[in-house]
Formats: C-alpha cells, structure tokens, sequence
C-alpha cells in the first residue's frame, strides 16, 4: 500500500493510508543496516497487517531537513514572537539559507503582535525579500495571511520554543487541541512543550506539522554543512553581488565588495549580512575540520 508517514516515535511510524486509516508501522530491517532513517513526510510502500505494518520502501524524496526533522515539504513556516522569546535573526537566517539551499520557500512569521509590535522586525524581512506575516494567536490577527499560504502545501512550523506555533496552529485548526505550553519570563524562553514532529492533512487541500522548538541556546548548525557558496543562499545578495570587483569576492569585508557597499547603503539590512558572516566563519571552521578528516 502506499502511505505518508504522518508521525515518528521511538522506532514506530504512523503512516496515514490513501483508504483513510492510520497504520503503526515498524521499519524492514535494512533501513536500519543502511543506516537509513525514515522521516515524517516520506512517501512509503508498506505491507499492511491489521491496524499494524511494516516499511518496505521509499520514495524519492524533495528534500529533507534534520531540524525540524521532516521530509518532502513545499515550504516552512520561519516562527517568531515579539517578546519571551524575542526573535533571533541569526536563527531565522540561518534558516533562510537552508530553505535557499533545500528549495522550500520560507515564510517569516512574528507572532504576539498583542503584547508588543512586530512591524520592525516584519520591515526587515519584507525588505530582504520574503513573504512576512505578523500575527497573534491570540487576537487572530494574521491568521487569515496563514491559512493563505498554507493553501495546497507541504508545510511545516519551525521556530524557537515557546513562540506559538502549536497556538497558531489551534487557532487555525481548533480541533488540533495541540498541547501548548507556558513560556518562563525569567528565562524568556519557551519549555519545549511539543515533543515530537507531527504532520496533519487539514481542509486547506494541504499538510501542516507542528515540530518542536529550538532552545535559542543551542546552535542549529546541523543542517548547514553545504560546500557551495553561502552567499547563493542569501537571495537578498543576488543583485548586488555580481558587481564585486573581484569575481571570487566572498562579501567578507573584501576591497570593492558590492555586497558590503549595498549594507553600507541601507539596501541589504545589516542583521542579514551580520548573519552572512558569523555562517560563514562557522563554515570555514567546517571546511577546515572535514579536511583534517
Ligand atoms: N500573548 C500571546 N501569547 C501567545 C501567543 N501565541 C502563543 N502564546 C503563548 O505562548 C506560550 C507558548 O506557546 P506554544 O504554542 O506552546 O509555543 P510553541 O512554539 O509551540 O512552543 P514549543 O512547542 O515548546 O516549541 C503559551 O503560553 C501561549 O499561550 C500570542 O499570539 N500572544
Ligand atoms: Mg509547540
Ligand atoms: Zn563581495
């Protein structure tokens, strides 16, 4: 038969069948010796046995991600909040470039509009190019903005914890019931109250998961490890970045750096190229390491 993997928990897939039941399914044995893992969003092949069942293939994926840890999504929603948490560019664009380089269109969400405005933080993305929505879960402004991108699409929520996208998400969709979670003021983080990665099918003629949040301490470098130019992955850069003196310019402070002359000039926001340069470096030390290897 063939399915979706909807959920992952310690060894079972729940995978969500075209005849409109949910088997729980363990993995054959050689995704295992091929040291392969099976994400949710995959494509399967399964052998159905009862309510249970079991792996046998699958499909050929778009792309994947490991944090969140989901497969074959059309676009991630990038989750902020005005205040506990505040927002972290270095993470959103991080998580920009990602999406560049896996080819999932991003769109930049800053929530809890009510407790303190959002319009600053929205200017910036909106002026590096991407789709921007402020929202509150809790007044339902923005939600209509959502529910319009969410529209036919594989897309998932991503974010820091404790930033509202379960609340989002119910209040999108308030059967969900999705378990949230208080966030602690003194900390001004979230407590990672969603646990696991969970993709549900909704009335949108599309596919949304809830995955559980990043702890802004922790550096989400896991997916960064590409060898290409980082700066193809900062789409903000492209039309500056061919005028360059030097051909092989990599936008590091370089003499005749049109990047830099367009930072300069207010025409690429400064917390994007201070972004652009702290990957870089952690790249670099990247490069270095898997060469000792
Ligand atoms: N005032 C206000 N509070 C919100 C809003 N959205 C979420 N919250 C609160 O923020 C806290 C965290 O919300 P969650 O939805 O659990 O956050 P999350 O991003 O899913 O967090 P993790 O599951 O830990 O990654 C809860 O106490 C929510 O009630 C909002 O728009 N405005
Ligand atoms: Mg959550
Ligand atoms: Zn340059």
């Amino acid at each position: 038969m063939d399915g979706l993997i909807i959920k992952a928990i310690s060894g079972f897939y729940y995978i969500s069948a075209e005849n409109g039941n949910i088997y729980e399914c363990k993995a054959r044995g050689r995704f295992k010796n091929a040291n392969q893992t099976l994400l949710v969003g995959d494509r399967v092949d399964f052998t159905p046995d009862g309510e249970k069942g079991v792996v046998d293939a699958v499909k050929e994926r778009k792309n994947t991600l490991n944090r969140p840890p989901v497969a074959n999504i059309d676009k991630l929603f990038i989750v902020s909040s005005s205040v506990v948490p505040s927002p972290n560019t270095l993470l959103i664009d991080r998580m920009t470039a990602l999406c560049a380089y896996k080819n999932i269109e991003p769109v930049i969400v800053f929530n809890k509009n009510d407790l303190e405005d959002v319009g600053a933080w929205c200017r910036i993305y909106k002026n590096a190019g991407f789709k921007t929505i402020a929202c509150s879960a809790v007044s339902g402004e923005g939600i209509e903005d959502i529910i319009n991108e969410l529209k036919g699409c594989v897309s998932a929520f991503t974010g820091n914890s404790g930033a509202g996208k379960s609340s989002l998400l119910n209040k999108i969709f308030p059967t969900l019931s999705l378990n949230t979670g208080s966030v602690s003021e003194k900390l001004g983080r979230g407590r990672h109250t969603t646990r696991h990665t969970e993709l549900f099918a909704h009335n949108f003629g599309g596919y949304v998961a809830d995955t559980p949040g990043f702890s802004s301490l922790e550096a989400e470098k896991d997916d960064l490890t590409f060898k290409e130019n980082l700066s193809d992955f900062f789409t903000d850069f492209e039309a500056f970045k061919f005028d360059c003196r030097f051909s092989d310019c990599n936008h590091t402070g370089d003499k005749g750096c049109a990047v830099l002359g367009a930072v300069k000039e207010g025409k690429i926001e400064e917390t994007r190229y201070k972004s652009y340069l702290t990957i870089f470096e952690e790249l670099k030390d990247l490069k270095a390491w898997n060469i000792k290897k």
